[in-house]
């Protein structure tokens, strides 16, 4: 039977495991990629593991999230981020340089390899034919050491392209039209793989923007193939000696598949607060706008920012909006001033902020009170902007460009966007790369006020009585249990800090309630966890004394958060018995430790109601003797002595 491009490479990297789908495979990492929002927790637990000097092909550490330095502690931990990549081997992006998974693809990413990244949207470089994952920072530390990275075998889905792309629709649209498809749970456990005659049609970073925005459907990750258009991207970069093709074989099989008519494709809209809510720009109509921002790491590449200046040339923003233009890296925005499209946007009153994450990660340019924001950005979750009653559309760079000009939701015209061709060359400059020191140098790693220490479990006993201390819907986000934004991403690297607003955009009280009642266990809907890789949605609820998620589904990277904490995760063998639990309510796990070591399924007593409620726990014989441990730490700790 023939390979899919992803159980290729997945083939050419298992070091353990059964290529079946659902059962865990380990692989070895190629390269790694953190950035400063979760990097400094990978470094301080790569640090705790006393290994010299990182053991992949490269890793790099990238400065991107925290760059609005509105007090010390960013400054701290970039300078913290700077010298502990230095001592132990992995390169450093200085903050300018650009956003982590932008600078991956155009100076880094290898066709075949993989890679995992303490960022959701690693998966930006399956636009190179990469196998590129998100991952909590625990697990990139573990693979800098050298360590394997494991995840479920993933279900094979193909998308196939075909048609071709009109004027004034683009990549964003089609990742748009697949959100709309198969929703932001549809990928859970599942790689996309793209295939069929447009492909040709689709440069680099368009297929970036697929790969990229692939995380918000909850996916493994997303592949296309590494071909004739990806050699010539890498050519550019000045790096066609790394390109190798990559396609599936013939007779490969899917476990889903979907077809897509790019010809027939519209300008399409993600709606408030949900990237899966997708409307036709027409559909929504002349909306009055207020904000459009355009950047991020999935629209913010030389081809999407010369299409936006050629909008807005010669005009001027409306008198109502406000434009902001974040270039994806260093690179772009250094081409865009070469050749002149900085000027014209710098003149229609467009407000050029850095080659950063920004006010996608709410750092920054947070709209006004109900204000209407369109951003080409990957996610649209209540209150991620930093203004809680804003209303985020997710848009394509052309839609944004347009809209911005006239003041209410508008489809690009297609007479005005010109044919931007992919450069021959793209302007090369490395010098905000900062290479390691040598194997063996003693050098300083400079630590602030800021960095506080981890918190670790403590190891599983036989018996857990907890009340359920908060109870939560379906779809709960990352940004909803760990909140991000300008006031808390200074603080990732402060645990216990980040503690007191855990859950607070869903339930003010829960930090201090937790707090009395000594801890408890979260009850959850489906798609428990979705969004954002960081460990922090796992870390806090451990700091406040969180046992046990029992929901009806998890998010995959949160999944595997909740278990290196030595938190439990549960689903409820019958979904209705989420019913049956109320806040407040005393929970009984009996037998958790026997039943965590070799069952897949046990009884919860709500001592309160009297209803037995049979869970069901899905886990693989490593994630069984981490949760035994109380935690990944505490199992290398525990294997080390
Ligand atoms: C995001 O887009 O939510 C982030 C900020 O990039 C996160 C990482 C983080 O929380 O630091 C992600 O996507 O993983
Ligand atoms: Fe940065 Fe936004 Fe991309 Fe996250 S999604 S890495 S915050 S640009």
């Amino acid at each position: 039977m023939g390979l899919t491009i992803a159980q290729k490479i997945i083939k050419n990297h298992l070091i353990a495991g059964e290529m079946t789908a659902g059962s865990e495979v380990s692989l070895r990492i190629d390269q790694t990629l953190t950035q400063d929002a979760t990097g400094t927790m990978a470094y301080l637990q790569f640090e705790a593991m006393d290994i010299p000097r990182v053991k992949t092909e490269l890793s790099v550490s990238y400065i991107d999230h925290n760059t609005l330095q509105s007090g010390f502690e960013n400054a701290d931990d970039h300078k913290y981020l700077q010298t502990v990549a230095y001592t132990h081997g992995v390169y450093f992006s200085r903050p300018g340089n650009g956003i982590c998974h932008q600078l991956h693809l155009e100076r880094f990413g290898v066709p075949g390899k993989t890679l995992i990244g303490s960022d959701s949207h690693t998966p930006t470089c399956g636009g190179i034919g990469m196998l590129a994952m998100g991952a909590g920072g625990l697990d990139v530390a573990v693979a800098m050491g050298g360590g394997a990275y494991n995840i479920p075998m993933p279900k094979m889905v193909r998308i196939n392209l075909r048609g071709k792309l009109s004027k004034g629709v683009s990549a964003k649209d089609i990742i748009l039209e697949v959100l709309r498809l198969m929703t932001v749970k549809g990928g859970v456990g599942k790689i996309v793989e793209y295939s069929g005659e447009a492909l040709s049609t689709l440069t680099v970073p368009e297929r970036a923007t697929i790969t990229n925005m692939g995380a918000e459907l909850g996916a493994t990750t997303s592949i296309f193939p590494s071909d004739d258009v990806t050699r010539a991207f890498l050519a550019a970069q000045g790096r066609e000696d790394v390109w190798t093709p990559l396609c599936s074989d013939e007779d490969a099989v899917y476990d889903e598949e979907y077809s897509i008519d790019l010809s027939a494709l519209r300008p399409l809209a993600a709606c408030p607060h949900s990237p899966d809510a997708v409307k036709s720009v027409a559909e929504i109509g002349a909306l009055k706008i207020d904000q459009v921002c355009i950047g991020s790491c999935t629209n913010s590449s030389y081809l999407d920012l010369m299409k936006v200046a050629a909008i807005l040339k010669g005009k001027t923003v409306h008198p109502n909006v406000s434009l902001v233009i974040a270039p994806g890296s260093k690179q772009v925005l250094s081409m865009l001033a070469q050749n002149g499209a900085l000027a014209d946007m710098v003149n229609a009153g467009a407000r050029i902020i850095e080659c950063a994450c920004g006010p996608c990660i709410g750092m920054g340019q947070s709209p006004k009170s109900e204000g209407v924001s369109l951003r080409t950005f990957n996610r649209n979750f209540e209150g991620r902007s930093g203004t809680q009653s804003a209303k985020v559309y997710l848009v394509s760079p052309e839609t944004a460009a347009a809209s911005a000009l006239a003041g209410v939701f508008t489809e690009a015209d297609p007479a005005i966007i010109p044919d931007i061709a992919m450069p021959e060359h793209f302007y090369i400059n490395d010098n905000l790369i900062v290479a390691p020191a040598p194997d063996g140098t003693d050098a300083e790693i400079v630590r602030g006020p800021n960095i506080k220490p981890f918190p670790l479990n403590v190891p599983l006993t036989e018996n857990l009585s907890y009340k359920a201390v908060l109870k939560v819907g379906d779809n709960i986000t990352t940004d909803h249990i760990m909140p991000a934004g300008s006031k808390l991403l200074p603080y990732r690297s402060n645990v216990p800090y980040m503690a007191n607003f855990c859950f607070t955009r869903c339930d003010e009280q829960f930090p201090e309630r937790a707090k009395q009642w000594g801890g408890g266990f979260i009850i959850g809907g489906s798609n428990y966890g979705q969004g954002s890789s960081r460990e922090h949605a796992a870390l806090a609820p451990l700091q406040l004394g969180i046992r046990a998620v029992i929901a009806k589904s998890f998010a995959r990277i949160h999944k595997a958060n909740l278990i290196n904490s030595g938190i439990i995760p549960l689903t409820f063998a019958n979904e209705e018995d989420y019913d049956r639990i109320s806040l407040g309510d005393s929970l009984e796990l009996s037998g958790i430790l026997s039943s965590v070591k070799d069952n897949d399924s046990c009884t919860m007593t709500n001592s309160t109601t009297g209803d037995v409620i049979k869970l069901e726990l899905s886990l693989s014989e490593r994630e069984r003797a981490v949760l035994t441990h109380g935690g990944l730490i505490n199992m290398i700790k525990a294997m080390n002595k």
